[in-house]
């Protein structure tokens, strides 16, 4: 007998709403430790919400990052030739990137790769103000698969640059994989500039995600606060709440939502059952140390360059090119 499994049940059914959303809820809800892919936080008012974690006092990675690109941009523009391209992933804002193009006036081209067409027009916009002649070229599509290129840039040298310790939600086989997949669509040559957040005393990292204002509260919940807009009234969010632990075995921060008691939950006709306690596990945010990624890099056909950090060792930027 054929069972069809949830994504073609729900696509057939429910033409109208957004079939991978809804299809990796019931998928991830249906597990024994139920969980949630981190990238559907990033709504309109998840987006929102992050921009306000990035300005929280206990939130480090962003300002840092920020201080280190500042400090060190002149030398990370030195390997980009003439005529070369910088290719972005994950692009948002394009807010870090300028930080970078301020060092770059003979830049061939700017490739801007995300995933949503008005972060991608109103970053063009700003750019196009500020640096007259620059050819910005915003790509649609994820950066966790391989994208095409223009094809007009195949044989031009290209540098990546992949901010904000994003590589952080993968765990080191899909980061693996990520660095690689880079490398392709970098390749002839290639070079990678890339922000990934370091290990640290277990305090700091803590607070960085279980903030006095409550902002990465509100910014976990919003996954069930989207669930209950865009697929339908299920999740009843005083009944959950806010967890940030740190597992030191696989040094990554893991964020969860507890049930807060014994319930149920009708989603799209499914019965989901929580325990008193339960989790749904939300995110994974993995730290290196500087060795561990330069190890990481290798792994996947890179050679580590330079690295630059800031004076506390809270967060590092890495150069690698191309095996
Ligand atoms: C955007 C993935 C780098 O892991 O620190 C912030 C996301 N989650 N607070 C991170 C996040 C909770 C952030 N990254």
């Amino acid at each position: 007998m054929l069972i069809p499994n949830a994504r073609e049940l729900l696509s057939e059914r429910f033409a109208l709403l957004d079939e991978e959303f809804a299809g990796a809820v019931i998928d991830g809800l249906s597990r024994p430790q139920k969980s949630l892919p981190c990238r559907f936080f990033y709504d309109a008012c998840g987006s929102a919400l992050f921009e306000e974690i990035t300005r929280l006092p206990e939130y480090y990675p962003t300002r840092t990052e920020t201080a280190i690109l500042a400090a060190n941009a002149a030398h990370m523009a030195e390997g980009i030739p003439d005529g070369g391209v910088l290719v972005e992933f994950g692009s948002g804002s394009s807010l870090k990137t300028e930080i970078l193009l301020d060092e770059l006036p003979h830049l061939g081209a700017y490739v801007s790769i995300d995933v949503s067409p008005s972060a991608l027009a109103d970053a063009k916009q700003r750019l196009a103000a500020r640096f007259p002649g620059l050819d910005v070229r915003p790509t649609l599509g994820n950066f966790v698969r391989p994208v095409a290129l223009p094809a007009e840039f195949a044989l031009r040298h290209k540098t990546g640059f992949f901010p904000g310790s994003t590589i952080g939600n993968q765990t080191p086989v899909e980061a693996q994989r990520l660095l690689r997949n880079f490398r392709a669509m970098l390749s002839p040559g290639g070079r990678l500039i890339i922000g990934v957040d370091l290990k640290k005393d277990v305090r700091t990292l803590l607070l960085a995600y279980n903030d006095a204002a409550g902002v990465t509260a509100a910014f976990n919940l919003n996954l069930l606060a989207r669930i209950n807009r865009e697929i339908g009234p299920a999740f009843d969010l005083d009944a959950f709440r806010h967890e940030a632990i740190y597992n030191s075995r696989d040094g990554r921060i893991e964020m969860y939502l507890v049930s807060r008691k014994v319930q149920d939950v009708t989603l799209l006709g499914r019965r989901f059952h929580f325990a008193d306690g339960e989790t749904i596990h939300t995110e994974n945010s993995y730290k290196y140390s500087l060795r561990q990624f330069r190890d990481l890099a290798r792994s996947a056909d890179w050679l580590p360059q330079r690295v630059w950090t800031d004076s506390d060792q809270l967060f590092s930027v890495h150069e690698l090119i191309s095996a």
